[in-house]
């Protein structure tokens, strides 16, 4: 392996994962070539900048490209390691597409030489590992590739889930356990050396399969978790019960652990990745498949729930938060955004958007005639409030701000807000 400084490693896919991933690699002396296929992507990069937002992320990348231990390029050069970190979305009938793990198998394949190891992180549908064996036996029929030839491999193929929270991602990068499927033990004894050159967590080895299904499990298990927390949330609703305080209450039993409602589960990975193990097996997923259907249903209900509140009041409406989560400035797949869109569809100019982390508002929305606001602004100016995400510069807001208006909490962040006072009977929960 040589020293530090002649270990190389290519990361393929500098987005959410691969940057960092990229990034904390580089810190440990190793040198790193990012690949991506976008050149701003590239020339952000070299030039010590992200494209993307992450806790601390600007100041990790800037160090690393200024001591020359990371670069970016739109090309493949040789390395010790290949990291696939390129994303896995699903199509339009929520099979999987992984087109773009066997493109950048197809671009790993062209640098390979003996002695090499190429591990896949993308979240992936089982046996997708597999695949990209037999692809690079495929292109490369003059290397030995592990379970596909005879004799000792020239290479080692394994897969390793990423697992890091958005807004903890350089934190659980390092200190989660980690899942390394090998296509043999051998291949995952030697991605094994590789993670633990930087993750202080557990580095515990499997099988590709079982590697590729515990990513999906772990997914599918909180996605049907908040299922269950949003259609509670939907049935207290029409009991006219607080649906908080029922959650509050259950979870003092100590077997019992309910996660939050919300107006719906966003993001690119728990919304998408429960698909994966149900195109794989229909017949046998109803569970999964209900759950995804649950949390895709809680969005309309928040829009209906939003709209009944709306015509029952008059005035400018605060939508607060965009973001498919709190504290961050991810707005893919998020609930809260498609609430806003649906409700400044309907409402147009009355609808205020308060969401710290957008600089401005996305086109269509802005087009509807809803305009962007700061929170003291919403708080001065409307009187009626749709909490959309729990960031916590919302949670803060004391009771004294907020008396008196009419409130929909899709996140229960105001557990204190009382019933509001004008209109026809407004319920605060669900
Ligand atoms: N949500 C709720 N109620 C809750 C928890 C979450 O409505 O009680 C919503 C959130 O608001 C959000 C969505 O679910 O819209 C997903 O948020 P999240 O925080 O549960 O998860 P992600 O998508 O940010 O990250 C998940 C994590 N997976 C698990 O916790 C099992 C992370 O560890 C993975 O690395 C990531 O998916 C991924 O990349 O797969």
């Amino acid at each position: 392996m040589g020293s530090d400084s002649d270990y190389k490693v290519a990361v393929l896919g500098l987005g959410y994962i691969g940057l960092p991933t990229a990034a904390v690699i580089a810190r440990t002396g190793a040198k790193v070539l990012g690949i991506d296929v976008s050149a701003d992507v590239v020339a952000t990069v070299n030039s010590g900048k992200v494209h993307i937002e992450e806790v601390d992320l600007d100041g990790l990348v800037s160090g690393v490209v200024a001591r020359g231990d990371l670069r970016a390029s739109l090309t493949i050069e040789p390395a010790d390691v290949f990291v696939i970190a390129v994303p896995t979305p699903f199509d339009h009938d929520h099979q999987p597409n992984i087109g773009y793990v066997l493109r950048a198998a197809t671009t790993v394949a062209a640098a390979l030489k003996p002695g090499d190891l190429v591990v896949l992180e993308s979240t992936s549908p089982v046996g997708t590992t597999e695949k990209v064996a037999d692809l690079l036996a495929q292109l490369r029929p003059d290397l030995a590739i592990p379970g596909r030839s005879a004799g000792a491999p020239d290479i080692a193929i394994a897969y390793c889930p990423e697992r890091v929270l958005p807004g903890r991602i350089l934190i659980e990068l390092i200190d989660n356990d980690r899942v390394i499927g090998g296509i043999t033990s051998r291949c995952a004894r030697k991605a094994l050396q590789f993670y633990r050159r930087f993750v202080r967590g557990a580095c515990v080895t499997t099988t590709s399969r079982a590697a590729e299904m515990t990513k999906l499990t772990e997914n599918a298990f909180r996605d049907v978790n908040i299922a269950f927390a949003n259609e509670l949330s939907v049935i207290a609703d029409g009991m006219g019960v607080d649906v908080w305080e029922v959650i509050r209450l259950a979870n003092r039993h100590p077997r019992v652990n309910i996660l939050s409602p919300g107006p719906g589960v966003g993001g690119h990975c728990i919304a998408v990745d429960p698909w994966f193990l149900v195109a794989a097996d229909p017949a046998n997923t109803p569970l999964i498949r209900t759950a995804r259907e649950v949390n895709d249903a809680k969005t309309d209900h928040a829009i209906a729930k939003a709209t009944a509140l709306i015509e029952a009041t008059q005035g400018p409406v605060a939508l607060l938060g965009l973001a498919f989560k709190a504290n961050i400035d991810d707005f893919r797949e998020s609930p809260a955004l498609k609430v806003a869109s649906a409700l400044a569809a309907r409402f147009g100019e009355r609808v205020r958007i308060v969401e710290p982390y957008a600089r401005t508002l996305p086109d269509t929305l802005a087009a509807s005639g809803a305009r962007l606001i700061d929170i003291d602004t919403a708080l001065e100016g409307c009187d009626t409030m749709v909490v959309l995400v729990d960031h916590d510069i919302f949670r803060s807001i004391p009771l004294d701000e907020r008396a008196g208006k009419a409130v929909y909490d899709t996140r229960g962040i105001w557990p204190d807000q009382p019933p509001a006072t004008t209109g026809p009977q407004l319920r605060l929960a669900g």
